[in-house]
């Protein structure tokens, strides 16, 4: 099968590319390499395309080149801070881009099987109903999470009135190798990791942590993630619906540190500070809708940090 990943150098992109190479299909990653790094790719084994998916004559030339089986949208700009400083900008990429995308698959792809979107949990924003459900209510809080709503509407849009097949997801927070570490607004446990590695070499590492660290979240190991965007995208019953990717279960920011420690048998340094601006207190995804289509989260937090580790130091 052929398959196109839109920002598939990045952090969940290049683990995609990774496991569909493994099966056996050909890959197209497009990417401006503004977050993702080549590292994190076989090129060797990939059709690389170093591009702006907001470039319009390169998309266009892209769908007349290849007739896809799969197209993956996950290249954002996926700052939540970001968008709120530059609203225009992340909305070009993180809407506009992903709506051409879709009028050319509609126009020259007419084989298509399937469009994944990568949509966020930053749809639910801070309403305290827990878990959250796909149908629970959406209160966007920046622009990064209207935008994300927007695109996945689209996507669903399209299979509804011009038969693109389409289907969504919502991340929670996903975290494993190759992510990157380096913006504050980075996830959390790639942050950590990356402290852990400065003390291993002896550096003076301090973790800030931003309020008691009781906030929990649904940390969700990447390789379940992976699995769940390939059953997502085959999936019959999947089509024209959007699904939470996430574990089911939450975790404080304190017990992760627990983790860590345990791993390292040490501690590392915590620099407790205010909580940031617009922290949400607790986040958990419901994944029944995902289970009926066969997904079993595969890694406890405990499992998935310890394989991140041994992979990453
Ligand atoms: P990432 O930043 O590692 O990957 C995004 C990729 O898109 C990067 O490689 C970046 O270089 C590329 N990109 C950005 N702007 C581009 C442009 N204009 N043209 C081409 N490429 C561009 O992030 P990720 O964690 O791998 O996230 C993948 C997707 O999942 C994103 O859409 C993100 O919003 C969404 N998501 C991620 C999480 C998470 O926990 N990691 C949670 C919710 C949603
Ligand atoms: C996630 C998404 C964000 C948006 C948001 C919507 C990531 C990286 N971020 O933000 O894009 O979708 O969900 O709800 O996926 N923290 C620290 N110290 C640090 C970094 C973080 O204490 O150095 C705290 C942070 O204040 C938060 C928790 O750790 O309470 C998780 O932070 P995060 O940025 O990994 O993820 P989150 O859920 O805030």
């Amino acid at each position: 099968m052929k398959y196109l990943i839109t920002g598939g150098a990045g952090f969940i992109g290049s683990s995609l590319a990774k496991e569909l190479i493994k099966n056996g299909h050909e890959v197209t990653v497009i990417d401006d390499l503004s977050m993702g790094k080549k590292e994190n790719l076989d090129i060797e084994r990939i059709h690389f395309v170093e591009g702006d998916i907001r470039n319009k004559e390169l998309m266009e030339k892209l769908f007349n080149e290849t007739q896809f089986d799969y197209v993956f949208l996950l290249a954002a700009i996926a700052s939540v801070a970001d968008s709120i400083q530059r609203p225009i900008e992340t909305h070009e990429v993180n809407l506009d881009a992903n709506l051409n995308i879709l009028e050319l698959i509609k126009e020259k792809q007419k084989n298509i099987r399937r469009v994944v979107f990568a949509s966020s949990a930053a749809v639910y924003g801070d309403d305290p109903s827990l878990p959250k459900k796909e149908n629970s209510q959406i209160k966007p809080l920046s622009p990064y999470a209207v935008d994300k709503f927007a695109s996945e509407q689209f996507v669903l849009l399209y299979n509804d009135l011009y038969n693109v097949p389409g289907s969504a997801v919502r991340f929670f927070n996903v975290y494993g190798m190759n992510q990157n570490p380096q913006s504050p607004y980075s996830g959390v446990l790639s942050i950590i990791t990356d402290r852990y590695k400065q003390k291993v070499a002896g550096e003076n590492a301090i973790f800030n942590v931003f309020g008691d660290g009781k906030q929990e979240r649904d940390f969700v190991f990447i390789d379940d993630v992976v699995q769940a965007l390939i059953l997502v995208s085959e999936s019959k019953n999947s089509r024209g619906n959007v699904y939470n990717v996430g574990t089911g279960k939450a975790t404080s920011l304190n017990k992760i540190i627990s983790i860590y420690d345990d791993y390292f048998q040490s501690s590392l340094k915590i620099n407790y500070l205010p909580t940031r601006e617009g922290d949400i207190r607790y986040s958990y995804s419901n994944i029944d809708k995902l289970k009926s289509l066969g997904f079993t989260p595969k890694y406890s937090v405990e499992n998935g940090i310890k394989l991140y580790l041994e992979n990453e130091l």
